[in-house]
């Protein structure tokens, strides 16, 4: 097993997608779960290859070809997390990526994990600005707004989009989840989220909790 989770985590270090994608491939053919390969060779990898950048060993296109090959695991994983639940939808779940922040690695995997668990997830993308929450949230209805943010510069827009929403006078229509990097508790209880997820873990356990681990009400 570790043979395969070090070759896929050696090729996200190396920015190689063709041996990532395989080697998931692989590893699955070996019985490794979706849930192992996230936990022990994608989460770890692209934290090393943060703390790289930071460090300076390593540059943006070094990270673009990282997240690339990321992708390329996940797209190789996507079907199996989202194919787990196709007919029990728990809930519904708008999910979108904040106003100037274009990272979309670990909302991506949330939103993966969150189909996998049998919510429906609508996913409006990256650089979503506020206007645009307010509209899904008033066509789709959902039960969950998931907003993440990646960087100190655009956690703000969290704060933006949640004082958007009040004003608009629909904040008691749907309940607000938040994560990425730089968000923390203290932090959702300052912005008047209702939770926030460390992980794709943490972020399924949010949900469940705020929709009260309802099973199968919605869209069945
Ligand atoms: C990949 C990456 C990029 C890629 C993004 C590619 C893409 N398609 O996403 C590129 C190269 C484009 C990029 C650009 C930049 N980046 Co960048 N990037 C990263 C890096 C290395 C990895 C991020 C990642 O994907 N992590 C893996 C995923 C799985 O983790 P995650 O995103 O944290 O998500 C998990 C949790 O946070 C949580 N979560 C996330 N969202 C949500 C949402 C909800 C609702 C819930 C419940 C949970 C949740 O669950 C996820 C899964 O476990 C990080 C370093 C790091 N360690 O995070 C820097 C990092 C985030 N970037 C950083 C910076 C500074 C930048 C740039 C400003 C660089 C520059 N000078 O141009 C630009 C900004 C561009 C922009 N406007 O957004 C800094 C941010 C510092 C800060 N605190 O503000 C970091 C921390 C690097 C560093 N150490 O300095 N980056």
């Amino acid at each position: 097993m570790d043979g395969y989770i070090k070759e896929i985590q050696d090729g996200l270090n190396d920015g190689d997608a063709e041996v990532v994608k395989n080697s998931t491939e692989q590893a699955l053919k070996m019985g490794i779960s979706a849930d192992v390969i996230i936990a022990t060779a994608l989460i770890p990898m692209m934290e090393q290859i943060g703390k790289e950048f930071r460090n300076g060993n390593i540059f943006i296109p070094d990270v673009l070809m990282s997240s690339r090959a990321m992708h390329a695991s996940l797209y190789v994983l996507k079907p199996l997390l989202v194919e787990s639940n196709l007919k029990r939808k728990k809930g519904l779940i708008v999910i979108g990526t904040v106003a100037g922040d274009l990272h979309d690695i670990g909302k991506n995997m949330v939103s993966m994990t969150l189909q996998g668990d049998g919510y429906e997830v609508i996913d409006l993308g990256i650089d979503v600005p506020s206007s645009s929450f307010i509209s899904a949230i008033q066509r789709y209805k959902p039960d969950i707004l998931a907003m993440s943010a990646l960087l100190t510069t655009t956690i703000g827009e969290l704060k933006h989009v949640i004082q958007a929403i009040v004003n608009e006078g629909i904040r008691d229509r749907v309940k607000i989840v938040v994560g990425g990097g730089p968000v923390t508790q203290d932090y959702v209880d300052e912005i008047g989220a209702n939770g926030y997820g460390k992980d794709v873990f943490g972020a399924i356990e949010i949900v469940n909790q705020l929709l009260g681990n309802k099973a199968g009400y919605f869209n069945v």
